[in-house]
């Protein structure tokens, strides 16, 4: 950042690791990142790596990485000049953003504004229209009751989506196939919209079926000048939390990118955007897409979109909150290759997904060519039940989307967790499928292909072997008893030594 940058100190108002990762961007723009932490966060790498760290109470985030005082007080004791929120915890609470802004610190992300506008998703339907954004059939305003949302259903032609006006991510949603069941649903939709968000407003969508989930970054600078960094391909979710993520979408055409793109930067110039958003648009399978919502924040999977575009977007929101332009230019934008993402969860994928908590007692992450480990957490840290279950995101880039595959696979079995459940397992058999690998994904893959991917044959197949090396590394790293597999490398065994001596202790437990 240059000398005459209002911005020297920033905060950084969340943890783990997108906490470690907006650290990096500081220090490479030459400026003072300031860690706040948790009782139970203590230990965390986001800490250490920060020039100074501040903590700001106990676990849970209502009173610590959710607290407004907490966090403006923390970053005037540290004389930080701005603050950075990440994703999740404050980073689309307008509230936020206006109270970073009335404390004279410069909130890294878009006006208070623009979070609300786009938070009331009848209010960004209305001004994605005005702005030729296409958008899903469906109602502009809230239904008032159940006759208006019947007459609405019958003229869109059932099914139809019951969604909350101040919802988004798939909260206070309701399928409605039949006319019989929408006063029921409507009823249900605007109660649990108003326990979620306090407002309990409901309109109506047509529900469209086979659709991709494809976004698309944009960057937006204080000089009106908006860059769509093309698309990310996201179908493959449960109960509405992405688990892989590709950049580009096999299913996006140059044409149909350029197009796309387009619209996503009209959506961000009608609400006067800045800093880095996110487009998500459903995509049919004959290439017209629609408009969902706009995410006003830094998104889990922005790196899939950097290693393709060879943009530091962090490092741009940095420089875009100093009043600096975009250093990218949109006519001279290539994706280069392919990037695949997928979140290690400390997750039980063989359970439901049941969410594990516990110590991390060792691990071994992935490197070498085309390999990024996004992670925040390392050996001796809890994973506790008050935060995402992430521990970190495993990024592969290749030439093509065959190579990204390949060193995928090969950084899938490289990795080791020992202590506790992890969505491993899981990723090692998408990435092995078929279809995943002809790219024949949609929002209903995870529903199509669940079982087929989590059955109980590969399960003993697969996830044993992997569950006993990791319970025998526990026992050796708490006990200290076991011989070590390699005497040079006690803690570091090759992954065929770790298997040999799993299945000698295996044997001789039998
Ligand atoms: C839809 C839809 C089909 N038709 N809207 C889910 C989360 C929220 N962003 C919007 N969502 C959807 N809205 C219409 N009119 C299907 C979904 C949807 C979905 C979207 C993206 C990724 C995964 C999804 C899983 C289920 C449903």
């Amino acid at each position: 950042m240059s000398d005459v940058s209002p911005i020297k100190r920033v905060l950084v108002a969340n943890r783990g690791e997108i906490a470690l990762r907006i650290i990096r961007a500081c220090h490479e723009e030459a400026l003072e990142a300031v860690a706040v932490y948790s009782e139970p966060d203590r230990l965390a790498p986001h800490v250490r790596a920060a020039d100074v760290a501040v903590p700001i109470g106990p676990a849970p985030a209502p009173q610590s990485y959710l607290s407004i005082p907490k966090l403006i007080g923390a970053a005037r004791a540290t004389g930080c000049q701005a603050v950075h929120p990440g994703y999740g915890f404050l980073s689309e609470r307008a509230e936020f953003a206006q109270a970073v802004g009335d404390a004279g610190l410069i909130f890294v992300g878009p006006p208070p504004e623009a979070i609300r506008a786009l938070g009331d998703k009848t209010e960004a339907r209305r001004r994605m229209q005005a702005a030729g954004v296409p958008i899903v059939p469906g109602t502009m305003r809230p239904v008032a009751d159940h006759v208006q949302a019947r007459a609405e259903a019958v003229r869109l032609r059932l099914p139809v989506l019951l969604k909350a006006a101040a919802g988004g991510g798939g909260k206070g949603m309701r399928l409605v196939r039949e006319e019989g069941e929408l006063a029921s649903a409507l009823e249900a939709a605007q109660s649990e919209a108003l326990k979620a968000f306090g407002a309990g407003e409901v309109y109506v969508e047509k529900y469209l079926e086979h659709q991709r989930h494809v976004e698309i970054q944009v960057l937006a600078d204080s000089f009106g000048r908006v860059v769509a960094l093309g698309e990310r391909e996201c179908s493959i979710q449960r109960r509405h939390q992405k688990l892989i993520e590709e950049a580009p979408s096999v299913a996006v055409t140059p044409a149909l990118r350029r197009r796309m793109s387009d619209a996503a930067a009209a959506a961000a110039s009608a609400v006067g955007y800045r800093s880095a958003g996110t487009i998500e648009f459903l995509l049919g399978p004959t290439g017209e897409f629609c408009f969902l919502e706009m995410n006003t924040r830094l998104q889990v999977e922005h790196p899939v979109t950097e290693l393709v575009y060879g943009v530091d977007i962090v490092r741009e929101q940095l420089r875009v909150a100093a009043g600096q332009p975009l250093r990218v230019h949109a006519g001279t934008l290539q994706p280069r290759g392919h990037a695949i993402e997928c979140r290690i969860t400390a997750e039980d994928p063989f359970h439901d997904f049941l969410p594990a908590a516990g110590t991390i007692a060792y691990l071994r992450p992935p490197a070498g060519p085309g390999i990024r480990w996004d992670g925040g957490i390392e050996a001796g840290n809890e994973v506790t039940l008050f935060y995402d279950p992430l521990i970190a995101k495993l990024i592969a880039w290749g030439e093509t989307r065959a190579v990204a595959l390949q060193r995928m696979q090969r950084a899938l079995r490289e990795l080791v967790i020992v202590g506790i459940p992890s969505s491993q397992a899981f990723h090692l058999r998408v990435m092995d499928d078929p279809d995943f690998q002809r790219g024949e994904i949609d929002i209903a893959y995870l529903e199509r292909a669940g079982a087929r991917l989590l059955s109980e044959e590969i399960r003993s197949e697969l996830a044993r072997p992997l569950a006993v090396v990791a319970a025998l590394l526990a026992e050796e790293c708490r006990t200290g008893a076991a011989p070590p597999p390699q005497p040079s490398t006690p803690w570091l065994p090759d992954r065929q030594s770790l298997w040999v001596h799993a299945a000698r202790r295996e044997a001789l437990r039998e």
